[in-house]
């Protein structure tokens, strides 16, 4: 039996890919002939090595395509059957021509709510509505408007319970093994336990955000110290959106992480990717993301100098760009 690879995104809507994409097109395989792999953009092209060899097919879902991400599937596309890829990051773009001209992959790629919304316009697997429901979580998980209360409950609980430790690979497996058995999530006692510790970090992270955030050009800037991003890490993309609604203005959140500044930045209409972009132009850095929701990877430098950094770009990038406004779409 040939075997094959899933590597995905290590988050709420690519664990959901991930169980929508075992479930309709490699439930022949699973589970001995599948070998599954959670990464995060910036390290996709280092984790995903870890699927193994001799595979018919790997498909990569969810995952922001970088520069070295497309030249890595591009060596692998050597040495494999086939390959697909199925992503809704905007940042994805830029790579998405060159990949789908060679005749082993397939891209799937478009602004979509989710991953697994994408999988469900284009490639209309016929979905139960335990699936369905699924697809709902997932559209929250990326900052949706949620269809119905039972969705945002269990949206909230999957991202929380990531979140505590979004390096807990053998959970996210567990996740979608309970998705595949079509288990009810609201009465997973892993996930509850999970979401109730991160709950507890989220609040005291928020209460420090809304006491020293500084606000330059109407966005909430904060910084965090290296202690605190250890800390509070994995919740911080939850806490810059929860921190962006409750105050109703764009966020940014500063971090210094080993050997590196982080910025995530959270806004109303596109600004975010902007933002981002021009941080990561001005400093030789990395941006990704969407356009409401993205962040950027910069050279290692005091917080004091990320705020007159950020501060700058903030006050330059404007609310809005004529003839260049993204719709809503979460
Ligand atoms: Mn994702």
């Amino acid at each position: 039996m040939p075997r094959s690879g899933v590597v995905c995104h290590g988050d709420c809507d690519g664990i959901i890919s991930a169980f929508i994409y075992i479930k309709h097109y490699l439930m022949d395989s699973w589970p001995r002939n599948v070998s599954m792999v959670f990464t995060q953009p910036w390290r996709a092209q280092i984790d995903a090595r870890k699927v193994g060899e001799n595979l018919s097919e790997v498909v990569f879902l969810d995952l922001a395509v970088s520069e070295e991400f497309a030249r890595y599937i591009k060596q692998l596309s050597g040495k494999v059957g086939r390959i697909t890829i199925i992503d809704h990051h905007m940042s994805s773009d830029e790579h998405v021509e060159e990949l789908s001209n060679i005749p082993n992959i397939k891209v799937v790629w478009r602004k979509s709510p989710s991953c697994p919304r994408l999988m469900k316009e284009v490639l209309k697997p016929h979905m139960n509505p335990y699936e369905e429901f699924l697809v709902d979580v997932a559209d929250v998980c990326e900052g949706g408007e949620a269809r119905s209360e039972d969705a945002a409950k269990v949206a909230d609980l999957i991202k929380l319970s990531i979140a505590r430790n979004p390096g807990d690979l053998s959970y996210m497996k567990h996740l979608v093994e309970a998705m595949l058995e079509g288990k009810d999530l609201l009465s997973d006692p892993e996930l509850l336990s999970r979401a109730k510790i991160a709950k507890f970090l989220l609040w005291r992270l928020l209460k420090i955000m809304s006491e020293r955030s500084l606000e330059v050009a109407a966005t909430k800037i904060v910084a965090l110290d290296l202690s605190e991003s250890r800390i509070y890490a994995g919740l911080l993309g939850i806490a810059a959106t929860e921190f962006a609604r409750m105050s109703r203005k764009d966020v940014v959140l500063i971090r210094r992480e080993e050997g590196k500044v982080v910025v995530t930045v959270r806004t109303l209409n596109d600004r975010a990717y902007r933002i981002c972009r021009e941080l990561a132009a001005r400093l030789k850095g990395r941006f990704g993301g969407h356009a409401e929701a993205a962040s950027a990877t910069l050279p290692d430098m005091s917080l004091g100098e990320a705020m007159k950094l950020v501060s700058e770009v903030v006050k330059s990038v404007p609310r809005e760009v004529r003839g260049n406004r993204v719709r809503r779409t979460h």
